[in-house]
């Protein structure tokens, strides 16, 4: 009689889930810590690199994919979103985390970010925060404070920034939290909740940007532990987001929010596919 062969958990640690990659970052760009964080998170989910798939869109932060050993998809601006929703229907089988920047989430991916919290599809959206376009040499992004100036804006944007963890929770996502990329234990802490979480889960991580924005060096100064514990509903959670400082670390908001329900779709190959969009 042939043995049966019974599944182990998987245990991998962190440096399993580095690729041979170098990071091309900048030395002492806060993605380092970002990376590290969902490293260690990913080893403690024990799922192997082939069941993860990791997504992002186009910045400095969005070449984290490629770090990892996880299936990685470096996609076009602002499109990450779309994208690993439309991976996350076809194979609910993987765990898809989905990675970038301020400029990339909120700015032309702003549309995508609506509608990624309203239709709850589970995913780990993790946004590195510097409140700047790294990879374009230091434009405002949305998140940039009105009086930050630079070479590309000398008088600043005088706009006010968006505050996109209460626009989350308003647009119906129910897992919000923020993390900081100089504390990558307690990042990966969260993000090991923020994946555990049945829906769509945004953690927005402070990650300063050295080159460009070098006085966010001080942010190691300025982060602090936010809420003891989730806020009961979206309104206090989101009013709490409005009013605080932007540097509270911890979990703004856990809502009840069910998922939708599992459709199964009929399986049909390529051709069949091709066949009905055939004009
Ligand atoms: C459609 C499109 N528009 C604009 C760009 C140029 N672009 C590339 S990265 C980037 C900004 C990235 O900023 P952010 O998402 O904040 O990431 P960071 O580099 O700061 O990590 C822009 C505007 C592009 N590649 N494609
Ligand atoms: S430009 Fe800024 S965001 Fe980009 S790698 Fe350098 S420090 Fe990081």
């Amino acid at each position: 009689m042939d043995a049966v062969i019974e599944e182990q958990p998987v245990e991998l640690d962190a440096t399993a889930f580095k690729s041979e990659v170098k990071p091309i970052w900048c030395p002492g760009c806060g993605d380092f810590g970002v990376l590290s964080a969902l490293t260690r998170a990913l080893s403690a989910l024990a799922r192997p690199p082939h069941e993860i798939a990791v997504v992002s869109g186009i910045g400095c932060s969005s070449r984290l994919p490629a770090y990892t050993t996880a299936f990685g998809i470096h996609s076009l601006h602002g499109r990450a979103l779309p994208l690993a929703t439309g991976l996350k229907l076809a194979r609910p089988d993987l765990e898809v985390i989905v990675v970038g920047g301020d400029g990339d989430g909120y700015s032309i991916g702003g549309n995508h970010f609506l509608h990624a919290c309203r239709r709850n599809v589970d995913m780990l959206y993790v946004v590195m925060d510097n409140r700047v376009y790294g990879m374009t040499k230091g434009q405002p992004s949305p998140t940039t404070e009105p009086g930050w100036t630079s070479a590309l804006s000398p008088q600043g944007t005088d706009v006010a920034p968006l505050s996109p963890l209460a626009i989350a929770i308003s647009a119906g996502a129910g897992f919000v939290a923020r993390g900081f990329s100089g504390d990558p234990n307690g990042l990966a802490k969260l993000m090991v909740e923020g994946i555990q979480w049945a829906g769509f889960a945004l953690i927005e991580v402070m990650s300063p940007c050295v080159t460009f924005r070098p006085e966010q060096r001080r942010w190691k100064d300025a982060i602090h532990v936010g809420p003891e514990k989730p806020y009961p509903d979206p309104a206090s959670a989101a009013a709490a987001l409005l009013a605080d400082d932007g540097f509270g670390v911890g979990v703004y908001y856990r809502g009840q929010r069910p998922m939708p329900p599992e459709r199964s779709l009929p399986v049909r190959t390529l051709a069949q596919i091709e066949q009905e969009f055939r004009l």
